[in-house]
């Protein structure tokens, strides 16, 4: 990151602010009596990516408005960086969960001297962007890539603040075993970086409980039409059925279950965690069928601070949190919160305050980083859905 370009815009403002004062002083003697000039407003891009068009594009605008409703009540609040009043300004870009427009979008933002930036969405795109950020030395915080190695490259400028697929995918694993008591469990990803990821802990959280995976097979995250491997699942009489992948496929999958009458639970992490998942399912859910898990703490204080974050969401979206709006308007305010605690908005001043992150309080609950960028304490909410809305079953840390 080039520092000097960030000390510059802070310096040019403050200049042009001078050269106004100076022109308008000169004409009259009375202008001295005049009130002194309000400072000028210095502007901060902060850089929001997420696929806004394809198949999760509704998790996608679900997200980037998480971090509209952050930078629009910052700047209704005023925020003070530098000693200059500062409006924040969200640069959205889509990356349609492809990892190669991910990257794309990840250059443009850089281009465009972004300070810092919330997402990717997904953990496939988030790790490919994640070293043009890091090489450009800017702080990247995602919301909802969970796949471990996003924080594992040894890049300074990575951060996340919900649990990793270690945690979901094993937590899940041992719940469809000590819970669901699932005997016969069967496992499909999409063969996604999360997808994969997250199915692969989720058989060793099964074997580790002692439970036995009967079948393993893969689709893609645009697929529609499941009939061979679900056919080939039912044979070996599954009593749960994993998915690693996201809401999109899930929900037809479930319907195509159905179908083929395949009664089985069907379990998967945070990406099939959404409001929408019924509707996705054309309604073929049964109540109980389903168990997913957001990779947040929700109870307690949490709890609270999240139902009235959502409320006041619907007010301003008209429209319902599907799952990550909270995580993105939490690792919006992070970043903003080390901005004002270094009294900088230049990432190589404010990143390292940013590491130090401790006990900050957000919607979604207590947020520290460990030394990866990995919040620490992460926990898990459990969910299963009944009449076509979410249920909380438990939260595990
Ligand atoms: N964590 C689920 C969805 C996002 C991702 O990690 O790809």
């Amino acid at each position: 990151m080039n520092r000097s370009i960030f000390a510059l815009s802070l310096v040019s403002v403050a200049m042009l602010a001078a050269c106004g004062k100076k022109e308008e002083a000169a004409p009259a003697a009375a202008a001295a009596s005049a009130a002194p000039a309000a400072p000028a407003a210095a502007v901060v891009k902060i850089g929001h990516v997420g696929p806004t068009s394809g198949a999760i594009a509704h998790l996608g605008k679900d997200n980037e408005n998480g971090a509209r409703m952050a930078i629009d009540e910052l700047n209704a609040k005023g925020v003070t960086i530098g000693g200059a009043k500062v409006t924040f300004e969200l640069l959205a870009e889509d990356d349609g969960a492809d990892p190669k427009q991910g990257t794309a979008a990840a250059q443009k933002l850089v281009d465009s001297k972004v300070a810092g930036v919330v997402g990717h969405l997904n953990s496939g795109t988030s790790i490919p962007a994640s070293k043009i950020y890091s090489d450009a030395g800017i702080p990247q915080v995602s919301p909802s890539a969970t796949n471990p190695t996003f924080t594992r490259q040894g890049f300074k400028t990575t951060f996340r603040v919900v649990a990793d697929d270690v945690h979901l995918g094993g937590t899940l694993g041992k719940y469809a075993v000590a819970e669901l008591k699932g005997k016969s469990i069967a496992v499909i990803d999409d063969r996604t970086a999360y997808g994969q990821g997250v199915a692969d802990e989720f058989e060793k959280g099964v074997a580790g409980a002692g439970g036995k995976t009967v079948a393993r097979e893969f689709t893609n995250d645009k697929a529609t039409d499941f009939t061979s491997i679900l056919t080939k699942i039912k044979a070996s009489k599954p009593d749960v059925v994993f998915f690693g992948g996201m809401d999109a496929v899930a929900g037809p999958m479930i319907r195509q279950m159905k179908q083929l009458g395949i009664k089985a639970k069907f379990m998967g992490g945070d990406g099939i965690c959404s409001g929408e998942l019924p509707k996705l399912s054309g309604g073929a859910m049964a109540d109980g069928q389903v168990v997913c898990a957001e990779a947040g703490g929700v109870e307690g204080e949490a709890k609270v601070s999240m139902d009235d974050f959502k409320a006041r969401f619907k007010t301003k979206f008209n429209a319902d949190v599907q799952i990550y709006a909270p995580y993105v308007y939490d690792a919006t305010n992070v970043l903003v919160a080390a901005m004002v605690k270094a009294d900088s908005s230049d990432p190589a001043k404010y990143l390292p305050v940013l590491a130090q992150t401790a006990d900050y309080k957000g919607v979604t609950g207590t947020i520290s980083f460990d030394e990866k960028g990995d919040i620490k304490n992460g926990a898990l909410t459990l969910y299963t859905y009944k009449a076509g809305a979410r249920e909380q079953i438990a939260v595990v840390r």
